[in-house]
């Protein structure tokens, strides 16, 4: 790791001096003005964080340290023969903002399996949780229950200076991330297969050990690889990220800043919607008496309009349609249409394919019609759990932690850099309604 500590710390040395810069010379000048909508309508589109991590264009979509899906996934070096790239080399590339060499990530790789044992009392407070807790609040907590190991918790009590924060930072992210994988394929073997962990082989990048110990052959090594680098980061505002990057501006550690990000990801308006799409949808073909289909009883088709209706009603009950819609984005999700081409690459006949292909002629049209809805096209859940399922992962309360797996690798490295630019905390100014209502009252009366 001193090789890549060095490297970045000279790119530190060069982002401060840049920060610095554009604070001196811009530092008054004004970008936007926020509205009254903005401020009750959940802060949309206030340009108020930095993340060069990421960025998301709502027409565009995500862009990787400047690199669009499909030039992240061309540019990254990939397993011998595989098309997918090594979650490993996303990481370097979020973290150093360079494309990692073949050799780069093999050095990653090894040094994530010296750090990648999970101590054995994080299974202890596992096999303490009752067995029907969720497995994304068991994710959390086995993150959280880690923060005894954090090397910034120990450092920062011994008085570590500012400008070092984000050595221990590293540390911490270099320890916490290899061990997600083994985590999360604990909880799902001890919840649903029968309690029956498999132990992690060495030798293998991050996207095959979790395969492994999921106990699910080839390719799933590839869908772990695109899952995991396609769910990395989505720029600083959404929840999972802007709530890692808050409590880490408080100098919480990364066990505790990524913990709590895990939490407001298991909302499902975020990435629970990868777990109420296959609820959702199952429920719809079971209500339209078309069944799922089995080995023994093929899919009987529903007919478009059978699903308009059951969208409408949906609608009617107060309920949204889960994997429509985005905060940001615009235009159909390229996450989506990434997964969509793999599952149709590699099972188009698979029932929730079909149905997912009826769903996109139907929904977007009925949610235009409520003339509310601002983006009634599909994001990256509509899809990931019809992929997770084919494979077998048939349980949907898990798919939370598969996202929350591939989140930390974005969030972590963007905390870290935080530290190293010197974020200061975060505490935006609340103002009381009437307030609120005087001071538009005022400027109203003013113009
Ligand atoms: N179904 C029904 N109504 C929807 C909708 C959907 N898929 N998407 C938006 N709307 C509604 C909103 O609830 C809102 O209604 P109210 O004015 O009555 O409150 C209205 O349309 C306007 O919303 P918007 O500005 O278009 O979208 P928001 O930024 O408020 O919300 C999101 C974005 C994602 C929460 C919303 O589209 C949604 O609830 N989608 C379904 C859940 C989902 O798929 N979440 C995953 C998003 C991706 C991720 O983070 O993982």
């Amino acid at each position: 790791m001193t090789i890549l500590k060095r490297k970045l710390f000279n790119k530190i040395e060069q982002a401060q001096d840049e920060l610095r810069e554009v604070l001196d010379r811009y530092g008054s000048v004004k970008i936007d003005s926020v509205t009254v909508a903005q401020v009750i309508g959940g802060m949309r589109g206030i340009k108020s964080l930095i993340s060069d991590i990421s960025y998301l264009d709502p027409e565009e979509g995500i862009r990787f340290r400047g690199l669009s899906i499909a030039e992240m996934i061309a540019a990254l070096p990939k397993p011998p023969g595989q098309k997918m790239p090594y979650v490993e080399g996303l990481f370097y590339l979020l973290l150093m903002n360079e494309i990692p060499t073949e050799n780069d990530v093999r050095q990653l790789i090894d040094e994530f399996e010296t750090r990648a044992a999970v101590p054995m009392y994080v299974y202890e407070v596992l096999r303490a949780m009752p067995r029907d807790t969720s497995p994304m609040t068991m994710f959390a907590t086995a993150v959280l229950a880690m923060q005894r190991e954090s090397q910034f918790a120990e450092a920062y009590a011994r008085g570590v200076g500012k400008r070092d924060y984000w050595e221990t930072y590293l540390e911490d992210t270099l320890n916490l991330l290899p061990k997600l994988a083994g985590i999360g394929a604990y909880i799902y073997r001890m919840k649903y297969k029968s309690d029956t962990p498999l132990v992690r082989q060495s030798g293998l990048d991050f996207g095959a050990s979790f395969a492994q110990q999921m106990g699910i052959k080839s390719p799933y090594d590839e869908v772990s690889r695109l899952y995991f680098c396609l769910h990395a980061d989505h720029e600083a505002g959404n929840v999972s990220a802007h709530t890692t990057l808050l409590v880490a501006s408080a100098l919480s550690d990364p066990y505790l800043s990524l913990s709590a990000g895990l939490n407001g990801l298991a909302g499902p308006l975020h990435g629970r919607a990868n777990q109420e799409v296959l609820r959702w949808t199952e429920g719809l073909l079971t209500s339209l008496g078309c069944g799922i289909p089995s080995k023994e009883k093929p899919a009987t088709k529903c007919t478009l309009d059978d699903i308009e209706r059951a969208c409408r009603d949906t609608l009617g009950s107060g309920q949204v349609i889960p994997g429509f819609g985005h905060a940001v984005l615009r235009k159909t999700d390229p996450r989506y249409t990434a997964l969509l081409e793999f599952a149709k690459e590699h099972f188009p006949d698979y029932y929730l394919v079909i149905i997912n292909e009826q769903l996109l002629k139907v929904v977007p049209r009925v949610l235009m019609e409520t003339g509310k809805v601002k983006n009634p096209w599909p994001n990256v859940d509509c899809i990931s759990g019809v992929i997770q399922s084919y494979y077998g992962v048939t349980e949907y309360d898990f798919y939370p932690v598969l996202f929350g797996i591939g989140r930390a690798f974005g969030v972590l490295a963007n905390i870290m850099w935080n530290r190293a630019l010197g974020f200061p905390l975060e505490r935006p100014k609340s103002v009381t309604t009437a307030l609120l209502r005087s001071l538009a009252e005022n400027v109203s009366r003013t113009s």
